[in-house]
Formats: structure tokens, sequence, C-alpha cells
């Protein structure tokens, strides 16, 4: 156990409130649980703890437990390696203990997989335990994280009987770290990843990070960024990831790499990346038998490839699937994966960005390789507040799709708004494709049962950073805990993940845990309002990213103009995605592609996403477009004020620098709304040419001055953004 986990603890202060914490412990908080009469219950079921087995999970698990029951419990429970009376609490496989194997539990387990597990009570020989029991120690690391997780939010535990398994394969976060430890869109600080000290420094805070996220089920990490560096398959740089590895490896944590595919021509001395010239294939074939020599059982790799400026298989007039299978031949002798991102667009294509991944790898469908799973962001274009599901999921039957989501927030107010973004995650995951007619959600495209696919996968782009906090806002970290619940069932709700953290994290008190899960609840809404309502995208400044710039016309590339995304003139605003436009509906299956195509059908908060819609144009609301944009504006400035007003009821609940940092970036929060709300508005103004309604707040600023801001040194922006000095 890390001397960090314990920095923080909480003592109560003399006005009843919670010592401060800097949220360095996430929710894996194991403070002494206060109710007397339910420490009480649950020390009368758990007296000692038998964890028999010494391999290094056993070993993680059975410290976990020791610390984390000793802390909620209030006393160091003995630590037994055989049952010897009844109360005891016992972890572990029927080949681990000798215990666990004779409750006889063997058709039960064998529904659980290799990382499921179940946690129930049992009596054996006269003695009554409590169990965590799985296939193999990594089940047993799950089961006992879980245990855990019901004692810190109260659950009882006297008739557990249950058995769970991850409906997806691989549960991936992608680091977009940068080997001088800059972040590509991170804005919690510089990368946690020491490279220059590895692999002879092992900073603890590697063991918090794997313990957090074995605590919620994932089981890999991307280490570096997607654009990356040919300098990570250097051989100074392996001996760096062989460490991570071996450091990861009993967490159930698989490393992947980044890596880049011109690396031949900058690391090999080639003249050529062309996946189909020998030399190249032997390059790739030798270099990564050199990896795995390194890392044996390294995950495998991600590449992002022929997308704003990288190199790849169109640099030689090869498609995705010639590149991808060049790599994945290499990999498969070793077991590895190839996770090939299918975020492309190509400026010089004169199609809508929206289309032209689907357009590129559909005809590819069933050409790659077992090894490759083709990783696709939740919406067409690039991680907006609200996107339509990607037209992709639906229309590969016969490739394996990962689900690519953004933690970090980089259209979403970076760590200073407070955004819960699993109803977001949720929203894709439940949407129905038609694929094979009703009831083909997303979700059973990306965990394999829709179409048969066994090799499956869920990523999302890490918040994490060397912030004390890990992920900058307070609440930034619900986004990493609700992606490794929702890989392991995306079937549980979002208020039910929401309420779970809340009582982890902060309090169990209902009266806190209810506030704050309608605050988080409404969060994310609240950004699409005050940033891009009813279906308004990319409007955010160029480069950075951070604040509105709807103006934005001026960069070398259409499709980096927010003008290509919201065509607003003088007949009205919205992109004409029907069959009078651009024709992205005809992606989706019917009949998603007739709603989404009409006018009338299409659902409000895509109206802007597929139609050119005209200023005076009447919604369901009874206002015409141009009032329903002033009004969604506003409420989404609203919404941040309801949520500082809750907040601030919340202050008797949460120690006072959680509680006084949170309610700080609320105020940056609403001070940014507004600079948006009154940017867009004063913005769109200029084309509709109209009042805005009564009852609205005017406008702080005029819109030249709003156009003229300039923001220098945005965190996250790692690629060098051309900016005046004066
Ligand atoms: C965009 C980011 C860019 C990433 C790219 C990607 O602005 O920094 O490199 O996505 O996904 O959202 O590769």
């Amino acid at each position: 156990m890390s001397l960090y986990a314990s920095a923080s603890g909480t003592k109560p202060d003399p006005t009843g409130r919670p010592a401060s914490e800097d949220g360095y412990r996430l929710w894996l908080r194991y403070d002494r649980i206060p109710e007397e009469a339910q420490r009480q219950r649950y020390l009368a079921q758990i007296g000692a703890l038998v964890v028999s087995g010494d391999s290094p999970t056993l070993a993680i698990a059975r410290a976990e437990l020791a610390q984390g029951l000793s802390g909620l419990l209030g006393v160091a429970l003995p630590v037994e390696p055989e049952v010897t009376h009844g109360g005891a609490l016992v972890a572990g496989t029927p080949r681990s203990s000798v215990w666990i194997a004779a409750l006889g539990l063997g058709d039960r387990l064998a529904v659980v997989g290799d990382e499921g597990y179940l946690l129930g009570t049992a009596a054996h020989g006269g003695l009554a335990c409590t169990y965590i029991a799985a296939n193999t120690d990594v089940g047993v690391l799950y089961g006992a994280f879980h245990f855990l997780r019901l004692l810190q939010t109260r659950q009882p535990i006297h008739a557990l009987a249950l058995g769970t398994q991850p409906r997806i394969g691989l549960r991936v976060l992608n680091h977009w770290d940068n080997l001088d430890r800059t972040i590509e869109r991170g804005y919690a600080g510089f990368s946690v990843w020491d490279w220059h000290k590895l692999p002879d420094y092992i900073d603890p805070r590697y063991r918090d990070y794997a313990r957090a996220c074995a605590s919620i089920g994932l089981n890999g990490t991307l280490l570096n960024n997607t654009n990356a560096s040919a300098h990570m398959l250097m051989e100074q740089y392996l001996v760096k990831v062989a460490a991570m590895v071996d450091l990861f490896r009993p967490y159930g944590l698989k490393v992947f790499i980044s890596v880049r595919f011109s690396s031949p021509i900058e690391l090999g001395a080639l003249d050529t990346a062309d996946p189909a010239d020998p030399a190249v294939r032997a390059w790739w074939k030798a270099k990564v038998d050199e990896v795995y020599r390194h890392a044996p059982d390294l995950g495998g790799f991600v590449v992002k490839a022929d997308s704003e400026g990288q190199p790849g298989p169109h640099d030689y007039h090869r498609t995705h699937a010639e590149g991808a299978n060049m790599l994945a031949d290499a990999l498969a002798d070793h077991g590895g994966v190839l996770m090939w991102r299918a975020f492309v667009y190509d400026h010089r294509s004169a199609d809508d960005r929206h289309k032209q991944a689907y357009l590129e790898f559909t005809p590819l469908d069933g050409q790659f390789r077992p090894n490759v799973i083709l990783q696709v962001k939740n919406g067409a274009i690039d991680f907006q507040p609200r996107e339509p599901f990607h037209p992709l999921f639906g229309a590969m039957p016969r490739t394996p799709l990962a689900m690519e989501f953004q933690l970090t927030q980089e259209y979403l107010g970076c760590a200073t708004h407070l955004a819960y973004l699993a109803p977001m995650y949720k929203e894709c995951l439940d949407s129905d494709t038609y694929a094979h007619g009703p009831g083909s959600p997303v979700s059973g495209v990306i965990d394999g049962t829709l179409d048969g696919h066994t090799l499956t996968a869920m990523a999302a782009v890490a918040n994490i950073g060397d912030d004390r906090n890990w992920c900058g806002h307070p609440f930034a970290q619900s986004n990493w805990y609700a992606f490794g619940r929702l890989c392991w069932d995306h079937t549980l709700t979002s208020e039910a993940i929401a309420e779970e953290w809340l009582r982890l994290t902060f309090s169990n008190d209902p009266r806190f845990v209810e506030a704050a899960r309608g605050m988080m609840m409404a969060s994310r809404e609240a950004v699409v309002n005050y940033m891009t309502p009813l279906g308004l995208h990319h409007l955010m400044a160029r480069g950075h990213h951070y604040g509105p710039g709807p103006w934005v016309a001026d960069s070398w590339r259409a499709d980096w103009n927010s003008v290509y995304y919201h065509r607003a003139d003088a007949h009205g605003l919205g992109f004409d995605r029907t069959a009078s436009g651009s024709n992205a509906v005809a992606q989706y299956h019917p009949p998603l592609s007739e709603r989404f195509g009409s006018l009338d059908e299409c659902p409000e908060e895509f109206l802007l996403w597929f139609h050119h819609v005209a200023w005076d144009h009447r919604l369901a609301s009874g206002r015409t477009l141009w009032e329903e944009l002033c009004h969604r504006y506003q409420v989404g400035v609203d919404a941040v004020r309801v949520m500082q007003r809750t907040w601030d009821t919340l202050e008797e609940f949460v120690d006072p620098a959680r509680f006084e940092h949170v309610q700080a970036l609320l105020r940056i929060q609403e001070k940014e709304a507004r600079w948006w709300r009154d940017a867009c508005v004063l913005y769109f103004q200029t084309f509709a040419r109209r009042p805005v309604p009564a009852g609205y707040e005017p406008a702080e600023k005029t819109l030249a001055e709003y156009m003229a801001l300039q923001h220098y040194f945005v965190p996250g922006t790692a690629r060098p953004i051309a900016q005046p000095l004066e």
C-alpha cells in the first residue's frame, strides 16, 4: 500500500465538519464508519480475514482488504492463514484457498468467467463465513474492491448472494500523455508518468493509479499520446514501458502503447513505411518481437493513422485494412491486439466531415485480421457536448468495434466545469442503431452480442494528471469512475453510479447524496445548453478549444472552422445533413435516417446537427428557433446557478477544502457560462437580425470585445498554436 494512500485522512473537527481532504484518495476512502450500530453489525459478521495464496495479485487483494476493513471497522482484523472460527471473510480461488474449494461453488463460478467473482455467505463444517470467490486471482481482487464498496456505501452484507462479470473484454484508459509530460487535452496538470526517471524510480503514485483502475474493473492503460512519437519504440523507452508492464501486471492492468505508422522511416532508416513493402513488414516484425522481449504480456498497440496530419497507409495508396493488418500480423505472434482508430477525416475531401469515417471504413468490413478492433468515437465529429451516435456503430457487422469516449473535458469546460458525463455515455450506448431492426443498441455492438464478436473493448481518453486530486475538478473523478463502472456493466444507470460515487467520495448522508446527485444529473445538459444547444457543435475557440468561437472562419482547413458547422445565414442556422444537403442521415439505418432527416420528427436536441432551420421556424415550445436559442443559452446559465445554490446548502456535509474548491470552480463555471451565452447570442444575432426576447439578461460586453479575447497557454494545447504576442 502506498504512503500516499493514507496521507489525507479525515478526523472530525470540533465544529462537526470533516477535516479537509485533498481528493488524492479518490473513492478509496476507508474512514471509520461513524454509525456505531452499523459498524458493530459488520464486525459481528467479519471478525477475521483469510486470503490464502501468495501470488502478487492475492497479496494486493489481502493488503487492500486489510487496509480497508481496519479503516472502516476501526480495528485491525486478524489476518489468518486458515479459517479457525466463524465470522471470517474468506477470499480466493478454488486453487488458492482450501476453504473456497470446500464451498463447492463450481457451477456458479463457471458462469463468471476469468474476471468475474461471487460474493456470498456460507456455512461449512459448522463455521459461517462471508466469501469472495473467483476463478482467477484478479477476479478475487475485483471482488475485494466490490466488497469494500458495499461497506463504504453501508449496504447490508448478511445475505450476500451475487455474481458478476464484465460485459466488455478490454476496458482501457487512453492517456494522451507526451514523453515530455505535457498532456494533449489534459487539464489536471502534467503527466503522472515520470518517463525520465523510469525504470529506476517507480513513483508510488503509479500503484495508487493501478489500485484505482482495478477498483472499478479497468484492465488496460494506453500510456502515450495517440499523436505518437516514434521515440516510444526506441529501446531506451521500451525498458521504461517494461517497468510499467511489470508494475501493473498484478493489478490486472494491461499496458498498450501508441505507435507512429512511419516509425520504420524515423527509427529504421527505411525510406518508406509502405505496408506492402517486405522490408517494412520485416522491420515491424523485428520491432514487435523486440517490444515483446521487453514486455511479454503487453496488451498491444493503438494507432491513429491518416488523420490530422498523422502518417498512415494512405500515404502509399493502401487502405486502413492493409496498414492495420501488417501490424496485426506482427502482434499476433505475441497475442497482441491492435486498436486502430477510426477518427479520420481529410480536409481535401469535399464531403461532410461527419460522413468521412463511415465512407472510409464500411467498404473494409470483414477485411481486418481477428486481432484488430476498430476504435470509434461516440460521435462522428469529435467529442462534442452532444452528438448523435457514430453511424459506424451498426454498419460494420463483420468487424469488432470499440467505443471511444473522452473523459477529459476538451469540449466541456476543461477541468473547471462540473459536468458528470455518464448520462452522455449512456445516451450513446443506449441508442438504437436499428442495424438488425429495433432493439439493436450501440451497447450490443460494443459488447459483441449483436454480431457475435468476442474481441470487445471500451476506451476513454483519460482526465488524469499530476494534480494532487488527479482530475483537476473534484467532481471530474466521477467520470473516471463512471467509465470503469459502465465498462463493467453498461446497464447501470447514471443515477446509480452517481450515487455510489458520491457516497464513496464525500458522504453517505442521504440529504447530501440526493442533492448532489441532482446537481450531477443536471450538469451535462447545462453545458449543452450554454455551449451548443439544439444540435449546434464545434463552436469552440480555435486550437485550444477554450471558450466560445462561433465566428472562427480563418483556419486554412474548412473543417477546423466553426462556420463550417453552424452555417448561420440570414435565413437560419444549422448544417443541412438531409438529402437536400450532405445526406449524412442516409448513413443511419431506417427509421433513424427518416427521423433524423425530417424537420418535424428530428429530435430537437439534434435539430441543428441535421437541419438548416429558418429563424422563425416554431419549435415544440411554441418559440421560434431564434427565441428558443436565446432561451436555451439562458437556461444553461440558470442551471449553473442552481448548482451553485445547491452546493452552498451542502457545506455541513463536506470538508472545507473540497467544499471551497468546488464552490470556486462553480463561480468560474457561472462566469464562463455567461461568456458562452453572450458571445454566441450576440454572434448569431448578426444573422438573425432580431432582438433578444424580453426577459433575458443583457450581455456584459459587445460582440467585438468577445471576439477580441485571446487566451494564451491554455492547458492541454500540446500542439503549438501560432498566437500573436502583442
Ligand atoms: C481531437 C483533439 C486532438 C486529438 C484528436 C484525436 O482535439 O488533440 O489528437 O481528437 O482524437 O479531439 O486524435
